[in-house]
């Protein structure tokens, strides 16, 4: 039979209009070197794994019509092997997650404390891939667990990777690497039967954290709105650790790394978390991916803080303890460039899931510090790429693979791609001409930074470590009334759904050393006595045969009293960019309005989804067709930033009548989001809990309720006023 498949897909193809990676034409040195593996299926026949064009891809070759399978059939086999394989081993943490390729641009030039090209060279512009991620939840996990968020970056620079691996908080649960498959243990879903799934709230978690006293900073940054954010594009990174610059002299400065969001940093509500995550778990992932489609490209500036060697010592705490920031009020943040994500990748699995971050990829001019955590890391990464994706040549997977062509003595090994021609693998060598050549200082070669090291070999904590209240005091003492108001909600939430009393009890006792207001209204909500006095705790990181004393929590003032880049309150909200605004009617609506606040909306650079009872055309007032994109039974209020109810008094009116329009504005106010109301549409807001002001624009100005997205959310109403929703 002649081979027709081709003319077959012709007659029967309908091109999706959701065209992926609208962006795709953007070049760069990583896009054109990952377009080497790149294919297009489009106009073109179906091949075997070995390139023979297939016939029929519907059928077995069996013996008749209704006769065994034959073993001979080889496009059979490929296709149910290549399937039965496809599966790896996801991340044991961090597994799932959501990535995008960019660039990042350097404004300012960093040469006097680095020799990292593209942290001193302004004109380059370096390919860069970002992975964002949850940690404990599996691959199909929610979006919205109460978590931290991974912010990996590669830049692909023209000396190689360097792989930024920090998260969207600045400090870390724990200060030595040895404890970190125990906290990870703690907090995964619980051995006997797997429950839960992405989340801390039970009792293993706690039981942890309750015995290690050097997570109570990072615990109350993880009990913060900071863990659930509003999108991936609205919130902060930190490379965490201080590491170090190094420059053209040798000379080694200390410095933190800092993304900051141009959106700012936002977050959702707790009961509107737990929402999203049953009515869109893919929630950020789709909101990063759309924003990019849509051309609202997500943008960081990069901050470094830079502290002299010399000065290495002058703080109360140690500045290599990853359970410590450096107060932006002692060091401020020198915004030094900017990081632009421009394109969705074009295959999940083979970038997301196989890109491999690893701190310890690093390039001349920057080097590491003794931080004990960040040690040992630098063992792990490359360790559980080896399970994860097979080879230790996961480096020449393409999403891996430098700009820079790799010249090494590395041999063979699984799936290696590169072909290494000559005879020779080894250094030193006269038969390959003494190549490839070793690279001085001066040619770029890298050295590690010389630090005199001096000392007895010990497995022991730095007393310098053991203050671990001063910051989460300060912390704490930075948020808003409201932000307070939520971290003790989280805490009561959490600790609620730990069933052992002594547990739960033991965590009150940790938090007064942080607050007492905070430790009462969580015992109040927990159904225990509020402690009356702080309560020295015991730290559970201490060697068993330590003197006593020795290793206890040592108490000291937080460095400084309040800083104001801990509180959200403190960020942008001058924006409503790619925010989501529903815009709800029914027949009758007023056309002109809606093409009113339509045009403003967009013109500011929000999107408009318009929602009806039933999805196809609603027929506005003047006899026009309005379509629909979302209905009342197909989406939710906690999707969307914002609602406007427009005009046409027969539309509000008959609006009143449908239960999930009321629940829709309702639970918008609930969640302290913006809510407009044309004028005519009295009727409907009679009809529900909300009050004007704060938020709820009732004169009907467009402008006033842009001004009302662009704050997010005024989370002073919830503390006034709660309405069932
Ligand atoms: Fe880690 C993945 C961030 C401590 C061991 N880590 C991983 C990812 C991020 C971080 C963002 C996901 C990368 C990606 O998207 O593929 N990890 C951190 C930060 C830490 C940290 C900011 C502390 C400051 N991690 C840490 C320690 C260890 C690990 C102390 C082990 C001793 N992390 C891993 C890992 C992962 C990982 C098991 C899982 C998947 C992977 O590495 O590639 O090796």
């Amino acid at each position: 039979m002649a081979n027709n498949s081709k003319s077959l897909a012709g007659n029967t193809s309908i091109k999706s209009t959701k065209q992926p990676n609208k962006n795709s034409d953007i070049t760069n040195a990583k896009a054109e070197d990952l377009s080497r593996n790149t294919v297009d299926a489009s106009e073109q026949w179906m091949t075997t794994d070995q390139g023979v064009r297939i016939n029929d891809d519907h059928n077995s070759l069996k013996a008749g019509d209704r006769g065994p399978s034959l073993l001979e059939d080889f496009i059979l086999r490929e296709k149910i092997t290549h399937f039965d394989h496809e599966r790896i081993p996801e991340r044991i943490v961090h597994a799932r997650g959501s990535a995008a390729h960019g660039v990042f641009r350097l404004s300012e030039s960093l040469h006097q404390y680095t020799k990292a090209g593209f942290l001193t060279d302004t004109k380059r512009e370096t390919p860069v891939f970002v992975r964002f991620s949850t940690v404990a939840g599996s691959r199909g996990s929610t979006d919205l667990a109460r978590d931290v968020r991974g912010f990996a970056v590669k830049f692909y620079t023209e000396e190689g990777n360097f792989d930024l691996v920090g998260n969207n908080i600045p400090i870390f649960f724990i200060q030595d690497a040895m404890k970190f498959p125990d906290l990870i243990h703690a907090v995964k879903p619980e051995q006997d039967n797997e429950m839960p799934q992405a989340a801390s709230a039970h009792d293993t978690f706690w039981d942890f954290i309750s015995l290690m006293p050097e997570s109570t900073h990072m615990i109350m940054w993880a009990m913060s709105d900071r863990a659930i954010p509003r999108s991936l594009r609205m919130m902060e990174g930190f490379g965490i650790h201080t590491f170090r610059f190094i420059n053209d002299k040798g000379k080694s400065t200390f410095v933190k790394f800092h993304w900051k969001p141009l959106l700012g940093v936002h977050s959702v509500a707790w009961d509107e978390a737990q929402k999203i995550s049953g009515k869109d778990s893919d929630f950020h992932r789709r909101d990063l991916w759309e924003a990019i489609e849509e051309g609202h490209f997500p943008e960081w500036q990069l901050g470094v803080q830079l502290v002299a060697e010399e000065d290495e010592h002058k703080f109360s705490f140690d500045l290599l303890d990853p359970t410590k920031i450096i107060p932006e009020e002692m060091v401020p943040v020198k915004i030094v460039g900017t990081l632009t994500l421009n394109r969705n990748p074009d295959n999940f699995f083979a970038e997301t899931e196989q890109v491999a971050f690893h701190p310890g990829h690093i390039v001349p001019g920057i080097d590491f510090t003794n931080d004990p955590l960040l040690q040992g890391r630098l063992f792990s990464y490359t360790d559980t790429q080896l399970s994860r994706l097979g080879s230790p040549n996961f480096h020449e997977i393409p999403i891996n693979r430098s700009v820079n062509t790799i010249y090494n003595n590395h041999r063979d090994a699984h799936m290696r791609m590169q072909i290494d021609k000559g005879k020779v693998a080894y250094t030193p060598n006269s038969m390959g001409g003494g190549c490839p050549y070793l690279a001085k200082m001066s040619e770029g070669g890298f050295t590690s930074h010389q630090e005199r090291i001096d000392s007895y070999k010990v497995r022991n904590r730095s007393k310098s470590f053991l203050d671990h209240f001063s910051q989460a005091i300060m912390f704490y003492q930075s948020q808003s009334e409201p932000e307070k108001q939520h971290i003790k909600d989280a805490f009561s939430f959490e600790l609620s759904k730990c069933t052992i009393p002594g547990i739960r009890q033991r965590m009150v006792n940790n938090l007064t050393n942080v607050n007492m207001d905070l430790a009462g209204y969580i015992a109040g909500k927990l159904g225990i006595p509020a402690p009356g006095t702080i309560i020295p705790v015991f730290n559970g990181a201490r060697p068993a045969d330590a003197d006593s004393g020795d290793y206890d929590s040592i108490y000291l003032d937080p460095p400084v009293d309040r800083s104001e880049a801990l509180s959200m309150a403190n960020t942008i909200k001058n924006t409503i960019k790619s925010r989501c605004i529903a815009v709800m009617m029914t027949d009758g609506v007023d056309a002109a309005a809606f093409t009113l606040l339509k045009k403003a909306i967009t013109a500011a650079g929000g999107k408009v989804k318009v929602i009806a009872p039933v999805l196809g055309d609603v027929q506005a007032n003047d006899g026009t067709s309005i379509p629909i994109d979302e209905t009342l039974f197909n989406t939710a209020s906690v999707l969307h930033d914002a609602v406007y109810i427009l005009g046409g008094e027969e539309h509000a009116k008959a609006l009143v009548n449908e239960p999930d329009a009321l629940h829709f504005v309702n639970e918008q106010y609930r969640h302290c989001k913006a809510i407009g109301f044309h004028k005519e549409a009295a009727a409907f807001l009679k009809a529900t809990y909300i009050k004007p002001g704060d938020g709820v624009i009732t004169n009907g100005k467009v402008e006033d309720f842009i001004n009302a997205v662009a704050m997010h959310r005024f989370w002073d109403r919830e503390m006034a006023r709660k309405v069932p929703a």
